[in-house]
């Protein structure tokens, strides 16, 4: 049978116990479980305490005080063991020294994609000859693709582009032109303007992808002459490519301008001389232009007596290509940081 004396003595060697068992715990979570497996509802003290019942009353306040000592007890162990703990992890924190002859660990940032950086450049080249941004959607119409711009259905010229259709009347737009027929029916004479966005043919190769980007460039006013388009596409390469590089006009048939001609520069890598990029020819194609067709004019309401204009078209991949020797247009968009961070 406990008596009162061996159950006081009990409390008390669980007192000591407990200080045994969290005196090599180095972590919170195992100090509280300790805790809890001593003071918890059905912890050793608890269980110990079941005897009190049996106790005759008069002694149970003397059991009662040293349960509560014993509690006490437990709980500023554990307080003070909480404490070395937090002080042991500070002094070590404080302790811990820094060479600061070290090298710096790098640090990694990202840019703008090599043709993002293209177009703002060659944003920016055209602004400086007047020329604002227009922008548009990517699905468009048949009629502000290929009608407006005198291309319709029955067209040889529709094979030149091979389209995605989306339906009869919708598709991806194969050019930014309908940009400039948009604006051209929202705002009258003189336009100067730039359409640089994405364009989808179904064309893949090493010099084709199936989504590429184009600038555009339109300019109507009374008097504009072709020679205003070769001085605005002198400008540009020139300050593209960082140095005077002559350009050169081969006529060419495009449904939309009249006269019309594919456009050519001098090699930027031989300078005219003669290399691989521009096998030997000295000359490399920038893109086409052209004066814009009356056809085109009459389809947006435009007075093709008073107003005349020129329009040109390039790809942005080829010149980014041109100017950086990159040799295969898919680079541009598998994301290869290797690549992309050359630029
Ligand atoms: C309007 C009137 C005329 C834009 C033009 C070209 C010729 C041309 C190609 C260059 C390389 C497309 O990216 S590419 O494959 N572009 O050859 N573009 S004339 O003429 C226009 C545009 C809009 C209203």
């Amino acid at each position: 049978m406990t008596t009162t004396l061996a159950l006081v003595a009990e409390l008390e060697q669980l007192g000591s116990e407990f200080d045994g068992v969290i005196a090599p715990l180095v972590d919170e979570q195992a100090i509280r479980a300790a805790q809890a497996q001593f003071l918890g509802k059905k912890g050793r003290v608890s269980e110990a305490m079941k005897a009190l019942g049996k106790l005759p009353p008069a002694d149970r306040p003397t059991v009662g005080a040293a349960a509560n000592r014993v509690k006490d007890a437990i709980t500023a162990a554990v307080d003070r063991k909480l404490g070395e703990l937090v002080a042991a992890a500070r002094a070590a924190d404080l302790a811990r020294t820094i060479d600061v002859t070290l090298p710096g660990r790098p640090h990694h940032s990202g840019h703008l994609h090599l043709l993002t950086q293209v177009r703002l450049e060659a944003q920016a080249i055209f602004a400086e000859l007047g020329f604002a941004v227009a922008e548009g959607p990517q699905i468009e119409t048949d009629w502000h693709t290929f009608e407006a711009l005198a291309i319709p259905k029955d067209h040889p010229a529709r094979d030149m582009q091979d389209t995605f259709y989306l339906s009869d009347e919708i598709v991806l737009r194969t050019h930014t032109s309908p940009v400039q027929i948009r604006t051209m029916q929202a705002q009258r004479p003189p336009i100067r303007i730039i359409a640089p966005g994405q364009v989808y043919r179904r064309d893949d190769d090493p010099t084709h992808s199936p989504m590429f980007t184009q600038i555009e460039g339109l300019c109507v006013d009374e008097n504009i002459s072709f020679a205003d388009l070769k001085g605005t596409l002198v400008h540009f390469v020139s300050r593209f490519f960082g140095k005077s590089l002559a350009i050169r006009f081969r006529p060419s048939y495009f449904p939309f301008v009249e006269p019309g001609a594919e456009v050519d520069m001098a090699c930027s890598f031989c300078e005219g001389r003669g290399c691989r990029v521009c096998k030997q020819t000295g000359w490399v194609e920038i893109g086409g232009s052209g004066m814009v067709d009356p056809d085109v004019f009459a389809h947006v309401d435009i007075d093709s007596e008073r107003y005349t204009g020129f329009a040109f078209g390039m790809g942005l991949e080829r010149m980014a290509m041109l100017r950086h020797g990159v040799n295969d247009i898919k680079y541009y968009y598998e994301g290869d940081l290797r690549f992309l961070g050359q630029f």
